[in-house]
């Protein structure tokens, strides 16, 4: 590595000043700091049920809930797997394992149940809260099974086996357990594919989490101001690290109102963004669309949005201008995540208190406290401004490493810490963050997930399928839809319709193949290695193949 040694290292910081970081602190002593001062506020709006809970009620809720959790035998290091929509329960859950030293592993309650059972296993959660409805999708498996392996509470009536969360949501603080909880012990666990292979535990500590939260809401002039009078729109799933770092704890280390949405649906949304009077909106491209072209939005009263910010995948300019023509008070700008770093590694300086100018199309600057660099993919070279290459970001935030997979672990960190995002973009004269391209695998619908590797090794397991391979197909409403090259084993039966009917039925609605070709070979590297780009460049330059 020609260009590791420090001194060719163009490094990119924040235009603001780093702070001191409390990411001492356990993540949900860090989110409550200041509860004295705001337990009577409110905190989690409730909007299907109208239902308000202040900041001192979720606290203790959870700290109930976390006595209880307790006293069914989950303890320090134990994972529970979170399986449902966005709720006043998740946020217990998620808080009151955080107070036992316990780890949270998020779960799309949408996943087929073979998607589940590998997150199951793979993270060797004891414990499942999720609502009545989805437990059938947890008993058939040869791999784990309830009440031996894992445990079951449903937040409505129970099924057989499974506990009711009245079981644990009512226990005695005083017996809560004194449980030592050092910065580098893991409190979340998505799971996320990064930029290769299927999808793996993402080991999140106290440090990278309160150290995340930090660089966005806190300091004198925060990249993300907050205020308590604030409310947040938090529609977008909290399974996923978006919602559930920049929305839920964000708000909560800023003393904001969160108004939990349990799923999209444009009428009821702003219906509750009027009647609550939302101030930010944490949102992605898809829903910006929404905003921007759904002609009901005029017949609501929108004047209360403040700030939109967009992430999760890229938003092109004239979608923002759409949205801006909407919400003409709001400042709009981006923040570019990613599982791995922590999530966020940049932010519109737009959002801050004292805010920058920023430029449409920009996905932010560099959070503070944080070090990001590009490097050309080809040499590892680091690259100045204006020059694309890969981005590389460096800090506390970052996770702490794949959940038992040093391998895949050290091809994302590197020895000098720098976490590679598999994500190409440059920086600006002004520092600001432009993602042009993607060198990873990963496809993104709607923001969402969509590791080919995943379904590769599907399209292989069927019988007449010799050999695949998955790539995006650009799309106008989801941004990247999965498509599919396979080979044939015999002859020439296997049908279009029957792939995809055949993957359908395995996978979650997002990861279902929108084409199917049909090819004679699958284009690869000498190492064997599927050459994707060759691929997406045939889905460019051919409109019928
Ligand atoms: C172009 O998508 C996320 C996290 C997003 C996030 C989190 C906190 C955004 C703002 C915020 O405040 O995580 P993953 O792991 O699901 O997907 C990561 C990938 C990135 O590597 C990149 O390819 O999603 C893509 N991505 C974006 N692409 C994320 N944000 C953006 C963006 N523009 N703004």
């Amino acid at each position: 590595q020609p260009n590791s040694s420090p001194q060719n290292v163009h490094i990119f910081k924040s235009k603001l000043p780093d702070i001191p970081l409390s990411n001492h602190l356990p993540l949900h002593s860090f989110c409550f700091q200041r509860l004295n001062e705001i337990s009577d506020r409110p905190c989690l709006i409730v909007g299907s049920a109208g239902k308000i809970y202040t900041y001192g009620e979720t606290y203790h809720a959870s700290r109930r809930l976390a006595a209880g959790m307790s006293a069914i035998g989950i303890t320090k290091g134990d994972v529970i797997m979170i399986l449902l929509q966005n709720s006043a329960e998740f946020v217990f859950s998620f808080i009151a394992a955080s107070m036992i030293g316990a780890v949270a592993t998020t779960a799309n309650p949408f996943y087929t149940p073979a998607e589940i059972f590998k997150q199951i296993t793979a993270s060797k959660a004891k414990l499942v809260i999720t609502q009545a409805m989805y437990v059938d999708k947890l008993r058939d498996s040869d791999s784990a099974k309830i009440g031996e392996d894992f445990k079951v509470v449903t937040v409505d009536d129970p099924p057989e086996n499974c506990l009711h969360f009245s079981a644990i949501s009512e226990g005695n603080e005083n017996d809560l357990p004194e449980v030592e909880i050092h910065p580098d012990d893991a409190v979340a666990l998505p799971f996320s594919s990064g930029t290769t292979g299927l999808p793996k535990g993402v080991v999140l500590t106290h440090r990278s989490l309160t150290t995340s939260v930090a660089q966005q809401v806190d300091g004198e002039n925060p990249n993300l101001y907050l205020k308590t009078e604030d409310v947040l729109l938090c529609v977008l799933p909290l399974f996923h690290i978006f919602s559930l770092n920049s929305v839920l704890l964000c708000a909560l280390r800023a003393g904001s109102a969160v108004l939990l949405m349990q799923k999209f649906d444009i009428g009821t949304l702003l219906e509750l963004i009027q009647r609550y009077r939302v101030s930010v909106a944490m949102v992605v491209p898809p829903l910006v669309l929404a905003l921007a072209k759904n002609p009901m939005v005029v017949e609501y009263d929108l004047s209360s949005i403040r700030l939109v910010l967009s992430g999760a995948a890229p938003l092109g300019k004239e979608l923002e201008e759409g949205l801006r023509s909407r919400v003409p008070q709001a400042v709009l700008g981006q923040g570019y995540g990613m599982t791995e770093a922590g999530p966020v590694l940049s932010m519109c300086l737009g959002f801050a208190k004292q805010p920058f100018p920023t430029k449409s199309g920009s996905c932010g600057t560099v959070v503070r406290n944080a070090e990001l660099k590009v490097v050309d993919p080809e040499t590892g070279c680091s690259l100045g401004y204006n020059q694309p290459g890969e981005i590389c970001i460096r800090g506390q935030q970052i996770m702490k490493g794949y959940l038992n997979d040093d391998t895949a672990t050290a091809t994302t960190i590197d020895v000098d810490g720098w976490l590679h995002t598999g994500d190409v973009g440059y920086v600006d004269d002004d520092d600001e963050i432009f993602i042009v391209d993607r060198v990873k695998e990963l496809i993104k619908f709607k923001g969402f997930q969509v590791p080919p590797a995943e379904l590769e090794a599907l399209l292989v397991s069927h019988p007449s399928i010799a050999d695949a391979a998955v790539v995006p197909q650009k799309d106008v409403a989801a941004g990247e839809v999965p498509v599919a090259f396979v080979v044939r084993s015999n002859g020439f039966e296997l049908t279009e319709e029957s792939v995809k009917e055949f993957i359908a039925k395995q996978v979650v609605f997002y990861k279902r193949l929108h084409k199917v070709y049909f090819v004679h070979a699958i284009p690869k590297s000498p190492s064997g290695k599927i050459l994707r780009k060759d691929l997406r460049a045939k889905l460019e330059n051919t409109t019928t193949l």
